[in-house]
């Protein structure tokens, strides 16, 4: 390769719902872009997370990883905008890769996307995930089935958690990217805007901290974003809630459960932006949020999907 020549392109990360995505996005970009959780459909509309490469040479590659929302068969309104907009992008990126939780068993829903992903790529590339949770000898099995399954390109064993194998899929998505001058300056890590990401962590938050009483249709909106004098930053969100008996849950005992999750979003946001926050938090209930267009085209998914 030419000294001078860089290379840049799109590479979707597909698969069911707690397979492993953002934390893989995060890792491979360094900082986290993309929220995770222990609950499924954490994601919900596709998100960029962009990372820089560097060859011994000093030319550069620019990897545009696609986050995207586990697909399943979904029925509600939301859920079949958030499956559409995983599948949305797939045609136009340069690689494709198909993720797998290896402490899982490959059941109908990953065998139908990734029969679907077939239909539309004819090189993907398997990452089986979680390798830290899975003795060698069931790790081999797993391997031989999917081989058994597809021809894949190239198949990658990482812990997206713990970094493992992490550094030789970057290498390899580095190197195969197409000639192409950077999209995004060198520093850039993700095209999301701040008051979406920032709304992003707060619902984190309130998906980590909230047990089996979490109210999945709950949305976060940044309704105010101003620089003080001094540099800090006061963020006010409203979190929207479809039903009134949420309210009480999300608040918590004299409005523990929001004050901690506010702190916690709180600790976040001064990592990511380096600097003094003053977070404000609100819950609202609204109905039928989920049946407002506005909301959705805001995070870029399609009403009708
Ligand atoms: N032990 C282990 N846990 C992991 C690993 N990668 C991800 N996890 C955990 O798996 C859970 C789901 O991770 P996410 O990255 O949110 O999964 P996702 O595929 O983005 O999920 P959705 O957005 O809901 O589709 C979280 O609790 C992660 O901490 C891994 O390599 N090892
Ligand atoms: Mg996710």
């Amino acid at each position: 390769m030419n000294k001078l020549e860089s290379k840049s392109g799109f590479v979707n990360i597909l698969g069911v719902p707690n397979s492993g995505k953002s934390t893989l996005i995060n890792k491979l970009v360094g900082k986290k872009v993309s929220i995770v959780s222990h609950k499924v459909q954490t994601t919900r509309f596709c998100i960029r997370g962009i990372c820089t490469y560097s060859f011994k040479d000093l030319s550069k590659s620019q990897i545009i990883l696609i986050d995207t929302p586990g697909i399943f068969s979904a029925k509600r309104r939301l859920d079949k905008a958030m499956v559409s907009a995983a599948w949305s992008e797939l045609k136009h990126s340069d690689k494709v890769i198909f993720i797998h939780d290896v402490s899982k068993s490959i059941k109908n829903n990953s065998l139908n996307v990734m029969k679907e992903i077939f239909k539309i790529k004819k090189k993907v590339i398997l990452v089986l995930n979680k390798i830290d949770l899975l003795t060698k000898h069931k790790l081999l099995k797993q391997i031989s089935h999917f081989k058994e399954l597809y021809d894949f390109e190239k198949v990658f064993l990482v812990s997206a958690k713990n970094g493992s194998g992490c550094d030789q899929l970057i290498e390899f998505l580095a190197m195969s990217m197409p000639s192409h001058p950077l999209m995004y300056d060198d520093n850039t890590i993700s095209d999301l805007p701040l008051s979406i990401l920032a709304s992003e962590i707060t619902r984190e938050k309130l998906f980590k901290n909230l047990n089996k009483e979490l109210p999945y249709n709950l949305m976060v909106e940044t309704e105010k974003w101003d620089i003080r004098s001094d540099k800090s930053i006061n963020i006010q969100q409203t979190i929207f809630v479809n039903k009134s008996s949420h309210k009480p849950i999300i608040l918590g005992k004299a409005g523990q459960n929001i004050k901690r999750i506010c702190i916690l979003a709180r600790k976040d946001l001064e990592k990511l932006l380096n600097c003094k926050i003053h977070l404000f938090l609100f819950v609202k209930f609204k109905k039928n949020w989920m049946e407002d267009s506005s909301k959705y085209s805001s995070i870029g998914l399609n009403y009708n999907a």
